[in-house]
């Protein structure tokens, strides 16, 4: 179940460098050939991409606009109620557009002062060593697409709104940023795919959808759920565990549906201690002994 590729879609290349994204069965783009073939452009232009570019500009449409708008705002009083302090922090740091989908270039820009982290573009499947080893240089692969218009509040995939509104906030601040290189120093220290896979996990289960205590409740810090306007009101009834690296080393989860165990942390600083200070010190010995534990 667990991928080598960090979760996005897998692409394939044809002669001319042009790119075609497979959707999965369900996709709600699937049978909307309109969609597909704005999919295949978008990743076509990500593919064609070289390091040290900025990345491409999309023309977005009328349809795709309207999509970010609706999510944004729909999102706005949920931020308020469920998202932790450090990253309504980062939020209002940041200043994102809700009116329209910005471009990553000029997000890049806005982030080089506030913590000198930069977006690259992904045209699909970023394998694992790439996708973490970018954030040590403060690089964050991310995808461009607009999620399909039948789904705003969901999508199973990681698109633009998720890239941006999720883990762009989060980007914003040092306290997070601070956490993503940490990951991505791990990465790069360790050699065995079994402690690559358990460094991933606890990724998944703290930046992409962690939730922590906060004096009036539980609030989400985890970009997965703070850029689907479905999922975020749902996660204070999920199965809520305390924070435990070798827990989330060594669970398996299922990218297509709403997260049903999250993992709690008593206090931002504690998310710091804990998970900022194993990825600041893990090595495939100290992973190894962790997974004997389980
Ligand atoms: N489910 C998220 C959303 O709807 O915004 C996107 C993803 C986050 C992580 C994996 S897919
Ligand atoms: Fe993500």
């Amino acid at each position: 179940m667990f991928e080598e590729g960090q979760y996005f879609a897998p692409i394939t290349k044809k002669g001319d460098g042009s790119v075609s994204v497979e959707l999965s069965a369900g996709h709600p783009g699937l049978e909307d050939p309109t969609y597909r073939e704005r999919r295949d452009r978008i990743a076509t232009a990500a593919a064609r991409w070289e390091p040290g570019e900025p990345p491409p500009l999309i023309d977005y449409t009328d349809a795709e606009h309207e999509v970010w708008r609706v999510v944004c705002e729909d999102l706005r009083g949920k931020h308020r109620e469920y998202a932790c302090r450090e990253y309504l922090d980062g939020k209002e740091a940041f200043g994102l557009p809700e009116d329209h989908v910005p471009q990553l270039t000029e997000l890049s820009t806005a982030l080089a002062p506030l913590t000198g982290f930069a977006y690259q573009p992904a045209a699909g499947l970023v394998p694992l060593r790439d996708f973490y080893g970018a954030l040590a240089d403060h690089r964050f692969w991310a995808t461009q697409y607009v999620r399909h218009h039948s789904v705003p509040l969901y999508t199973p995939e990681p698109d633009v709104l998720h890239e941006v509104v999720g883990h762009g906030n989060t980007l914003a601040d040092r306290r997070f940023t601070q956490l993503y290189e940490a990951a991505g120093a791990a990465v790069r220290r360790v050699e065995s795919d079994e402690a690559l896979q358990f460094v991933s996990k606890v990724f998944w289960f703290t930046l992409e959808f962690g939730v922590v205590h906060e004096p009036d409740g539980l609030k989400a810090y985890g970009a997965g759920i703070l850029s689907s306007p479905g999922e975020i009101e749902e996660f204070r009834q999920m199965t809520i565990r305390p924070l435990d690296l070798v827990d989330m080393g060594t669970t398996d989860y299922d990218i297509t549906h709403y997260q049903e165990v999250l993992f709690a942390a008593k206090s931002f600083g504690q998310l710091q201690d804990v998970v900022g200070g194993f990825w600041d010190t893990c090595t495939d010995d100290s992973i190894e002994a962790m997974r004997l534990a389980a």
